[in-house]
């Protein structure tokens, strides 16, 4: 660990903020940080963006919680923080959580997990085991406003719901994109450092851009061809483009054919998605949607890539699954320059078939949606805490989440949690969630901790293997101790239990696994990972990285994986382009693909009826991303809110004239749920119709301790997304689409 008050390089971090993972130098001059692209790293070659020259100043926020804090009071206008040791902080917890235990059993429990848990293995490592000490079916995360239609179609597909194809990016010829705005959000489910360098690589070798999006984005910009869709209807639209291809026998799948189940079911499923109905729903017209089928006929390879415009709407599932089906058609799935599926450094290879996928072993208590992943739909936590009965929500744990800002009808999701018994936040924050909780108990900052990306390598366009060590020394304990604790606590240990226990338990458990998959002896698989400073989650990331396709195997590969190489070189290894996997990668029952599984099969029913649905004379709302933001949680950074006000609901010119709405000025705006008051920009970048919103601000709720983000606080968006409206497979929310009422404010 290093000293920061000298100039000169402290070391090498991977990017912890987005699915980019860029590898950074991180050093001081003249007493400030300074933040370069590593160009050493193998994979970003140097790239960085706004927020991860931002990290330094994110880790010194003078707001960022550095010890934990019990709140005094109920009303967050006027409550008091206490800060309090580690032990008396999880004494509380324990003390609360036996009353609610011993009044409403452990179906009381429940917890929400954030979306930084993805970026990090300490997390991705001990979450699992916390969410089964706790015994509740009340789980919920922010997978259910992004990428559950994804898991759901994969899972259908190929029976795991985390073998995603992601775009074959640096060979395509074609790249069709729907819904992502990678200029911005520097791509999802698509692990690509720099993605707007290799979108312009793509096209300096002669390959073609299409973006399908209702706004005029950067990334639509730098495309070919920009078709500014109808919201909603991209299910529709893709599906349609399977009609065309299999109606004019342009479908070539070629060695694909032998894996695929129900190919010849298809024409049938996809009859009534004509290109002139499809045409009519998208308002893209027939046209488009028969030249865009032949283009991608035509392509020697091309890919579909889809992502939260297309994902997080009524349909998502049917899209993310249409996705693939016409990479199957195309013969594209699992080819270079196609989607492909990764095999990063921790990834192990598969046997070709496994025990599939189900969803709806439960259903939620109220609003009945089922069971995916073992996990409930978070649309529907605040009816799950307000509505009494056996089962009702008594307290809550939330893990790197703010779903006060980013789950759908927010305001009731925050009425809710006022009413809770406990609610306990692992956060370094005290934001418009935070403040909800008793007890509110911080990780370490972003440079006090090691990396690895578990989740995202895996969807990365290159294989890769990269691991950064913590820069600086932390007071605390590391996040993995605090969930360990957590873990130890929630199963009936002492509240000064230290977590050590709960950590060599699922060491040893996962040796255990490792050395029967490789027939060595447990206890030396164990000792061979342990290092003089390791965590328990490097030890387990150790584990997977030897066992796994590049791994050493213990000895059996000289030249394999392990975490020592990757301690050895910061930069990261590149493990080469993505090579095809299928058919290992499956791990459906009979070793195939299950191109029309039974659920999309009576979806598609569904999709068909809303073909003919009347959208006329309907506002609708979409969202957006800034390249400068990440979610809810980097408004507290000044170089990163300065400018331009950036929460603005944007309206094309048409719909100002009609509504009376001028540039600068204020809209009222409505839906089902909720109301904001709003300033508006009138732009033509957005299609007549739609109107757009970011979401992840609305920083001045009572209570929130972010003093730089309170001073431009944005409004919520997700006041208005309506907790009713979700994806039936995969319990997503609807967050694209969403019908409004907009008018002017005098
Ligand atoms: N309307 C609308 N809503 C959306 C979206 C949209 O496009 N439109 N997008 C959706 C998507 S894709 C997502 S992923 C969700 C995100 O939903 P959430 O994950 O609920 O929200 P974030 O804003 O990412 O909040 C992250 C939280 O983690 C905390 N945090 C940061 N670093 C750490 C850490 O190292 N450890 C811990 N324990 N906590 C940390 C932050 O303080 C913050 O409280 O929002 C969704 N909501
Ligand atoms: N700078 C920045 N980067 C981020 C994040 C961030 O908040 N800020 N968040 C991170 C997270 S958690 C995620 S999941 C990823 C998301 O990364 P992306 O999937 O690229 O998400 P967005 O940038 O929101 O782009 C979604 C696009 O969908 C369009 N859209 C809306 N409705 C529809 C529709 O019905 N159909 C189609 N075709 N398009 C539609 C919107 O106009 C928008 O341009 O970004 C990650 N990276
Ligand atoms: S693109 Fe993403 S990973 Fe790269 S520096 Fe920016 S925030 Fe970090
Ligand atoms: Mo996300």
């Amino acid at each position: 660990m290093t000293d920061t008050t000298t100039d000169g390089v402290l070391g090498h971090r991977i990017c912890p903020l987005c699915e980019a993972g860029c590898g950074l130098e991180i050093g001081r001059r003249d007493g400030r940080w300074l933040i370069r692209g590593d160009r050493l790293d193998p994979f970003s070659k140097g790239f960085l963006c706004p927020k991860g020259t931002a990290l330094g100043a994110l880790h010194e926020d003078p707001d960022r919680l550095r010890s934990p804090v019990i709140r005094r009071g109920d009303d967050p206008a006027t409550a008091t923080w206490e800060p309090v040791g580690w032990d008396e902080a999880f004494a509380e917890i324990a003390d609360r959580l036996t009353a609610v235990v011993a009044a409403h059993g452990r179906e009381a429990l429940a917890v929400y997990v954030g979306n930084p848990n993805a970026h990090s293995h300490e997390n991705a490592f001990f979450l699992p085991g916390l969410i089964r000490s706790l015994g509740t079916r009340h789980v919920y995360s922010a997978s259910t406003v992004d990428q559950m239609p994804k898991h759901v179609s994969s899972g259908l597909l190929f029976g795991d719901p985390d073998a995603i194809p992601v775009p074959d990016l640096d060979r395509t010829d074609l790249l069709l994109m729907l819904g992502a705005n990678p200029l911005e959000s520097n791509g999802s489910l698509c692990t690509a450092p720099d993605f707007p360098g290799r979108l312009d690589a793509l096209r300096r070798r002669g390959g073609r851009l299409v973006v399908v999006d209702p706004r005029r984005t950067r990334t639509a910009t730098i495309a070919d061809t920009h078709l500014a869709i109808r919201p909603g209807t991209d299910a529709h639209l893709l599906v349609g483009l399977a009609h065309v291809l299999l109606r004019d026998d342009l479908a070539r799948p070629g060695r694909l054919a032998e894996w695929c189940r129900d190919l010849d079911h298809l024409p049938a499923a996809v009859a009534p998605f004509t290109p002139e109905a499809v045409g009519a729903v998208t308002g893209l017209g027939a046209d488009a949607v028969e030249t865009l089928a032949r283009d991608l006929a035509a392509a020697p390879t091309a890919a579909v890539y889809a992502r939260i415009g297309a994902h997080t709407t009524r349909f998502g599932s049917l899209a993310a699954w249409a996705t693939d089906v016409v990479n199957v058609l195309t013969g594209n799935l699992d080819r270079p320059g196609g989607a492909m599926f990764t095999l990063s450094g921790h990834q192990s290879r598969g046997s070709g078939a496994g025990r599939g996928f189900t969803t709806g072993r439960w259903t939620g208590r109220v609003g009945g949606a089922p069971e995916v992943r073992g996990e409930l739909p978070v649309a529907h936590l605040a009816e799950e805490i307000l509505v009494p009965g056996p089962g009702q929500v008594r307290a809550l744990f939330t893990v790197a989440g703010n779903p006060v800002l980013s789950t759908p009808d927010s305001a009731r999701l925050d009425h809710a949690l006022a009413g809770l018994d406990l609610m306990v936040s692992v956060d370094p924050w005290l934001n418009e969630t935070t403040r909800r909780a008793h007890v509110v108990l911080p990780p370490p900052g972003p440079l006090a901790r090691s990396h690895y990306d578990i989740g995202l390598a895996g969807l990365a366009v290159r294989n890769i293997a990269k691991w950064s060590p913590a820069l600086l020394p932390h007071d605390g304990p590391p996040e993995w101790q605090i969930l360990a604790r957590l873990t130890a606590v929630i199963g009936g240990e002492a509240p000064d239990d230290d977590g050590r226990g709960v950590a060599e338990a699922l060491v040893q458990a996962r040796a255990q696994r490792v050395a029967t998959k490789l027939g060595l002896d447990p206890a030396e698989v164990r000792e061979a990972v342990r290092g003089p400073a390791r965590s328990p989650a490097d030890e387990l990331l150790d584990l997977m990285l030897r066992s796994g396709a590049w791994g050493d195997g213990f000895g059996a590969r000289a030249d394999g994986l392990s975490l020592a190489r990757l301690e050895a070189d910061h930069h990261g290894l590149d493990l080469g382009p993505l090579v095809p996997r299928l058919p290992e990668v499956l791990r459906t029952t009979d070793g195939r693909i299950d191109l029309l599984p039974a659920p999309i099969r009576s979806d598609l029913d569904r999709l068909a009826d809303d073909l003919h649905r009347d959208r006329a004379g309907h506002l609708v709302l979409v969202g957006r991303r800034h390249l400068r933001s990440n979610n809810s949680w980097l408004h507290n950074v000044p170089v990163l809110v300065k400018g331009r006000e950036r929460c603005t609901l944007q309206v094309h010119p048409d719909d100002a004239t009609r509504l009376g709405l001028r540039d600068g000025g204020r809209a009222l705006v409505r839906s089902a749920v909720g109301q904001l008051d709003t300033p508006v920009e009138v732009t033509d970048e957005i299609r007549p119709g739609v109107v757009s919103l970011p979401h992840g601000w609305g920083h001045d709720l009572p209570g929130v301790r972010l003093r730089v983000a309170g001073e431009r606080p944005g409004v919520n968006s997700n006041v208005l997304t309506d907790p009713g409206s979700i994806d039936p497979l995969s319990g997503t929310a609807e967050l694209n689409g969403i019908p409004v009422e907009v008018e002017a404010v005098p």
